[in-house]
């Protein structure tokens, strides 16, 4: 048995497909996986590089608009206060409400309808603000030339105690600036109690229920 063990060598199996140096796989089979595994690792980097870069790009731009839409909204709102500056230049008393005149400090409505004068002090004081106290030769010329013989109610009533005539704040008006016409206050009729301008803006007395224009007053909002 002996010699017949000495036929030909088995050959070595191949290993030339299995070169440790090219894989660490020592396959055909294997190789071929590792090859596969290696280019979708490979694709997969590059794609989280690239989702990365992506991310990095947004996040720059982000911070880029972010940046633009306050730099943006700084200039509106310069522009806005420009705008308002402007705005009450020409209207003092206020942009949003044009229907209010400035006079020397203060605003003033000129109403539009007429009604008693007990109303038209509640409808002062529903825009905050009162009847008109007239205390200067200035205020009363303003007032002249923007009533223009119209009759107009002012914040001035002796309605309670007759002959004492009192502003709407409760100051003596007699102590201060007055302007009644000639002959006035007369209390005709012994009913005459509250006061309007009327002819070249003189004062009359005359029953409160009578239906007059009306004068605001408040303080002019601050520049
Ligand atoms: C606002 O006005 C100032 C000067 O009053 C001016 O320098 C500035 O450019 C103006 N801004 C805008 C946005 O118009
Ligand atoms: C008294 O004032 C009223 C107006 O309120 C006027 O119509 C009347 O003529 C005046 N009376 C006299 C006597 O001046
Ligand atoms: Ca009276
Ligand atoms: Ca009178």
């Amino acid at each position: 048995m002996g010699p017949s063990f000495k036929a030909a060598p088995e050959p070595l199996p191949n290993l030339s497909i299995c070169d440790p140096s090219q894989s660490l796989f020592c396959s055909k089979d294997t190789n071929f996986l590792g090859q596969k595994l290696r280019s979708s690792l490979t694709v997969y980097v590059l794609l989280a590089l690239s989702y990365l870069l992506i991310l990095i790009l947004f996040a720059v731009s982000l911070s880029r608009v972010s940046m633009l839409s306050s730099q943006l909204n700084e200039m509106r709102n310069e522009l806005k206060r420009n705008h308002s500056s402007n705005d009450f230049k020409l209207f003092p008393c206020g942009p949003e409400a044009r229907e209010w005149e400035y006079f020397s400090g203060k605003c003033y409505y000129f109403s539009l309808r007429e009604t008693s004068w007990q109303r038209a002090k509640v409808l002062c004081e529903e825009e905050h603000s009162r009847l008109a106290i007239v205390n200067s030769h200035a205020q009363q010329n303003f007032i002249m030339y923007r009533t223009r013989n119209q009759r107009f109610w002012i914040g001035l009533s002796d309605e309670n105690s007759e002959g004492e005539w009192k502003w709407i704040d409760g100051s003596d008006s007699t102590t201060g600036f007055t302007y009644w016409k000639e002959g006035e206050p007369n209390n005709s009729g012994q009913n005459e109690d509250c006061a309007h301008v009327w002819t070249y803006g003189e004062w009359n007395d005359v029953h409160c229920t009578y239906e007059c224009y009306y004068i605001c007053e408040k303080p002019a909002p601050p520049p």
